[in-house]
């Protein structure tokens, strides 16, 4: 009944050039519906991507065909963000289409570099988090791990970083305007999600009562997937980001029946779920819309990935085919979601439901900052989800007893462990409530981890100490090393052959060209090209001239206080202050050039300040001829992952210096060391790990360490004693608060100078000292230039263990139980 050659999915061309040029013309024609001389870039680009996706998709049929017919178990990732950084170049290097597509596109009179540039980025995460969630898919695709990756399709991405007169000015991310090929949407397999309402319960003669949800309104979360390709392994896993879409039963419902055009207008209602990304990475508002975003995705990937067992699957086997990973708090609703499935549609008693449930989640945190965690209040989740608040009560009051009995009487320990608690208004720990139900929770680097048993999750350690383990974060290689910084790739595969970008740990085989000459001059000669990229780069996006014979100091990550790019602010300004007071000759100064990247939460008023100190400095210093161009501070806007891409290579030194017991992990600093950067930090998050891999030698420690910021911060911290003692640092603020960088005025920055002087939660004023110290031997060590080279390609060599596919063997071995299948 079915035609012969539909029996296997459809294979384009063999990728060779004339094939690969039939393609693309016969995309642009059909597709696009243009001929090449009278398309557009764009529909040029659209036409290529086509062209690659064509080529990619027999292979995720069959990936999609293998994972359900082989009823293994998969892992589902879920994560509220996905910051994926452009799509094609990754996937033209995965399916190693890269020097056909090339020349194919040559042989039309088109450059692949212009149609790479013409792709907007999703920047569909915040930062660490969301690029985290792309490198661990990308590792899982390449070592044939089964995964689908869940989380929402927002509208608009992390917003646009615009400066004006030096602040930040937010641009909303429209990166669907000129559509988005990668994309497939599936408006027929649409799923239903019901909110608000209330719970319903009625006691049977028995005495046993049953509870039935009767929600008030509903959307629809429409499924897009987008291929997440191993690299050349041929295999293609899926991303599965949900779209929210109103339902005709909302339009009439809730709205005025019968006035048409409310009706209509009351559907962006709906549509408003998946509109936007939050922008805040570390202070959760308790928005009531976010916590509608965490529901929708949540429900829609639960229901899909059961629904995708088939009509006669059990769910108490479902342990067995599932672990669902919590990407932080975001999705821990997807516990109780669960629980309500089992229960009231699947008519499961509560002790069976809990027995798969509290089988199916692992959970990863993600932070230590105490206003980083998640607390819903009772008052907006029982409006929102009045049955799940209803579940999580009764997983609170069964969890309490499971305490009581371990601690009777400890009345202080069943208070700081419940779920629910009552200050400063009654509300929801996602934390606790993903640790009771989860068989593991860990941490993203050794010391946080550590952090989190010790003091953090303390109770709970205590409770179940086998449950607590680390698995420290990492980067995929294929983007940030092969894909990014082709001049250093192509070195190392000529050196010690191709194998490390798959098995990262062989680049420890480069440890012993270190002492080679040759060797060291090539790969400054890689890191010079780089740097040259990046200069092209910067003068076209940002009119910004970069010095290529300069230190390329680097700090690029989000604007937060606890990271202190005040610190390395408070560093630059100095250097200016002892150049522009006589007390160095200018020409005695290392020439460095300082570039930071960094977006602010748009409702975060100090961070906001510091950026527009930053930018200010840069005009002042850049443009001193005291300074006689020996100095350069850049903040080219909107850093994101494709500035990444060029940055990072190009960097000789980087900036993590974050205060001890703050930055869970960083994978930024993985990056810079994978790529021949030096970095001087504090004990923090990875850099623990980092140094420890490429030795003291290879690294500038400087600061406290974790007991030590306690113990400070436990007999009082007093800034100012800090700014009366060190002249250094007294004339440094001063020099701020005098005006120099505001025209004259003295209110522009007060709020930075005097936070810093009078509160610095986070102590930058006391590390000041040890990180002027650090930076000077930064300078002397930078003068010897084959001393330098030597370290950094020791860290290049040592730093094999921070690729995302050990992370994911990690994740595994100690929590999935998953198996690679081929
Ligand atoms: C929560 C609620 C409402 C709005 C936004 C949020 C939110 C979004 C992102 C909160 C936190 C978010 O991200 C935190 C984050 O990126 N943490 C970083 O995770 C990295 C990967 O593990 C670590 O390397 C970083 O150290 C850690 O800061």
């Amino acid at each position: 009944q079915t035609h012969p050659l539909a029996l296997a999915p459809v294979t384009p061309p063999p990728p060779t050039v004339d094939g690969f040029v039939k393609e693309f013309l016969h995309e642009l024609n059909t597709d696009q519906g243009v001929a090449l001389s009278r398309s557009s870039i764009n529909d040029q680009y659209t036409a290529l991507a086509h062209t690659v996706r064509n080529y990619l998709t027999a292979r995720w049929l069959e990936t999609g065909r293998k994972q359900r017919e082989g009823h293994t178990k998969s892992v589902a990732y879920l994560s509220a963000e996905y910051l994926l950084g452009r799509q094609l170049g990754n996937n033209l290097l995965a399916a190693n289409l890269n020097d056909v597509a090339r020349k194919a596109l040559e042989s039309c009179g088109l450059s692949l570099d212009t149609l790479r540039a013409q792709e907007v980025e999703p920047g569909l995460g915040n930062g660490g988090l969301g690029r985290l969630a792309a490198c661990f898919i990308d590792s899982l695709a390449t070592m044939n791990v089964p995964c689908v990756g869940y989380g929402i399709r927002y509208e608009y991405g992390i917003f646009r970083q615009t400066f004006v007169n030096g602040e930040q000015v937010e641009q909303p991310d429209s990166w669907l305007a000129l559509g988005n090929p990668w994309e497939i949407a599936h408006p027929e397999a649409a799923v239903k999600v019901n909110f608000g309402g209330r719970v319903e319960t009625v006691t049977d003669e028995a005495g046993v009562a049953t509870s039935t949800w009767v929600p008030e309104w509903n959307v629809l979360g429409v499924p897009y997937n987008i291929m997440v390709p191993g690299y050349l392994n041929g295999r293609v896993n899926t991303l599965r980001l949900w779209s929210a879409q109103a339902t005709q039963a909302f339009d009439l419902s809730i709205f005025n029946a019968g006035d048409y055009a409310q009706a209509v207008r009351a559907q962006t209602f709906a549509e408003n779920i998946s509109k936007v990304l939050y922008p805040e990475d570390s202070t959760p508002q308790g928005k009531e819309l976010r916590l509608q975003q965490q529901y929708f995705f949540v429900a829609c990937s639960l229901r899909d990935f059961i629904d995708n067992q088939g009509e006669d699957f059990d769910l108490r086997d479902l342990p067995e085919r599932v672990i669902f990973q919590l990407n932080d708090t975001h999705p821990v609703i997807a516990v109780p979601e669960l629980m309500r499935i089992l229960i009231d549609e699947r008519g499961f008693d509560w002790n069976d439901a809990w027995a798969i449930t509290s089988k199916c989640f692992a959970y990863t945190c993600h932070t230590l900052l105490p206003e980083a965690l998640e607390v819903w209040s009772v008052e907006l989740l029982g409006r929102l989800l009045p049955r799940h608040l209803e579940i999580i009560y009764r997983i609170n009051t069964e969890f309490l007893e499971v305490v009581r009995e371990r601690w009777p009487d400890d009345y202080l320990r069943l208070g700081r462990m419940s779920i629910v608690t009552e200050y400063p208004e009654r509300g929801i720990r996602m934390a606790y409530l993903a640790t009771v139900a989860g068989i593991k929770v860990n941490g993203v680097a050794a010391l946080h981890s550590q952090l989190l048993r010790d003091k953090v999750l303390n109770d709970f350690a205590e409770l179940w100490p086998d449950k607590f383990i680390n698995v420290t974060n990492g980067v995929t290689p294929r983007r940030f090393m092969k894909l990014a910084n082709p001049h250093l790739s192509d070195l190392i595969t000529d050196t010690i052959g191709t194998g490390w970008v798959t098995d990262l740990e062989r680049l420890e085989e480069l440890a012993p060209y270190a002492d080679d000459a040759d060797f060291r001059a090539a790969f400054r000669e890689a890191k010079h090209a780089n740097k040259i990229r990046l200069r092209d780069r910067l003068r076209v996006r940002d009119g910004i001239e970069l010095p290529t014979d300069h230190m390329l100091d680097v700090m690029v990550k989000r604007l937060h206080e606890y990271k202190r790019q005040t610190l390395k602010l408070l560093h630059i300004v100095s250097l200016y202050e002892q150049i522009i007071s006589g007390k160095v000759d200018a020409a005695d100064v290392t020439p460095r050039t300082f570039v930071f990247g960094a977006k602010a939460a748009p409702g975060y008023r100090m961070a906001k300040n510091i950026i527009h100190l930053i930018n200010n400095v840069g005009e002042v210093v850049n443009n001193d001829p005291a300074v006689e161009g020996r100095l350069k501070v850049f903040f080219p806007a909107n850093y994101n992952v494709t500035l990444a891409e060029r940055l990072i290579p190009a960097a000789d030194l980087s900036e993590q210096i974050s205060l001890a017991g703050m930055e869970a992990s960083g994978t930024g600093n993985m990056k810079f060391a994978l790529n021949g950067a030096i970095t001087i930090g504090t004990d923090d998050g990875a850099n623990v790990e980092i140094r420890k891999l490429v030795g003291d030698d290879n690294f500038f420690l400087f600061g406290m360490d974790e007991p030590q910021v306690a113990a400070l911060g436990a007999k009082g911290y007093h800034p100012g004693e800090y700014y009366e003692s060190d002249p250094r640092l007294k004339a440094t603020l001063d020099l701020i608060a005098s005006g120099t960088f505001s025209n004259g005025d003295h209110q522009t920055f007060e709020p930075v100078v005097s936070n810093l002087v009078h509160n610095d939660r986070f102590m930058a004023l006391a590390d000041f000292t040890s990180y002027i110290e650090a930076q000077a031997k930064v300078d002397a060590a930078y003068a010897d230039t084959e001393a330098w080279t030597r370290s950094a390609i020791l860290n290049v060599a040592r730093c094999g263990f921070f690729s995302s596919d050990r992370s994911m063997k990690d994740y595994i071995k100690l929590i999935w139980g998953t198996n690679p299948v081929l």
